[in-house]
């Protein structure tokens, strides 16, 4: 039966404060007039990413028997979506999650969350990249940072690196298991002021790359909306590179909309302020094969 609406199992973190995580990847897919199902794998009062004193409470046992009642409810789910994990059973636990509801038909995303600008989140360690290891595996799609690429493939983290570098790093990343890798802020050489995303179809055999201005400004959560336009999108029915095209033109949007108003980075881009840009049409598409 066709549903009337595409769903989405989304296994991420709550982070009650600061614009990251589920509290992005619901509004944003909603948005897109997709159902978000969230698996909470962890609560805190705020993400990590700049805040001290957040309270933390893992919720692994509770994904088990979550899980089991979805199967006793025969829920299918268009995309199987997961994050930010809270410890490495949560990774066996979604590896069983993706063996009961993954089919041919539906696609599983894993956004190997575990650090960016070269440095590994708070929470993560060493059996945390291991495990990561195994999950990307399971995936159709990742959706590494560039510094969650090198931890993955234990390469040393150097932004000088041609892009002859990035196309291997993605094919040995596909070589692990999943069709498409889409890579996000690959380091532009040393003069140039933009960063890109680069996909690796391995299907097609096709690389696809966009490129957007770099603007001085970290915000924490930004690699969950991409990742969540990029869903979106592909549910809608968008062709790979218009997902790209999509959910970099996104980002682009909120941290313009955000720059300019003097707040706290930590607390995430201004989402509110640009989640209707999502159902615009798509007017310059910027993507390019390379
Ligand atoms: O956006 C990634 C993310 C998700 N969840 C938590 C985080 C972070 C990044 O800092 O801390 C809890």
């Amino acid at each position: 039966m066709n549903k009337p609406v595409k769903r989405v199992a989304a296994i991420h973190d709550l982070s009650g404060f600061g614009r990251a995580s589920l509290t992005a990847i619901i509004p944003i897919l909603s948005t897109m007039g997709i159902q978000v199902c969230p698996m909470p794998t962890a609560v805190l009062s705020s993400h990590t990413g700049g805040f001290n004193g957040y309270s933390f409470v893992d919720l692994t046992d509770s994904m088990i028997e979550y899980k089991n009642h979805w199967k006793q409810l025969n829920i299918d789910f268009d995309c199987i979506y997961s994050g930010f994990l809270g410890s490495t059973k949560q990774i066996d636990i979604i590896s069983e999650f993706i063996d009961d509801f993954g089919t041919d038909d539906n696609i599983v995303v894993v956004d190997p969350v575990m650090g960016d600008n070269g440095e590994l989140y708070d929470t993560m360690d060493s059996e945390m990249i291991v495990s990561m290891k195994k999950l990307v595996c399971k995936a159709d799609i990742i959706t590494p940072n560039f510094t969650e690429a090198v931890y993955l493939l234990d390469k040393n983290y150097d932004l000088n690196i041609s892009e002859k570098e990035i196309k291997e790093y993605l094919i040995e990343l596909s070589s692990m298991g999943p069709d498409v890798v889409i890579m996000t802020s690959v380091p532009e050489s040393k003069t140039s002021k933009n960063t890109s995303v680069i996909a690796y179809d391995r299907k097609t055999n096709k690389f696809w790359k966009v490129t957007c201005k770099y603007i001085p400004a970290y915000f924490p959560g930004t690699g969950d909306c991409f990742t969540s336009v990029i869903v979106g999108s592909l549910l809608q029915g968008d062709s790979l590179p218009i997902a790209l095209d999509r959910g970099v033109q996104f980002i682009t949007a909120c941290i313009r909309a955000s720059y300019g108003f003097d707040y706290p980075h930590r607390e995430g881009v201004l989402l509110e302020r640009v989640l209707q840009n999502l159902n615009m049409p798509v007017m310059v598409s910027s993507y390019e094969l390379i």
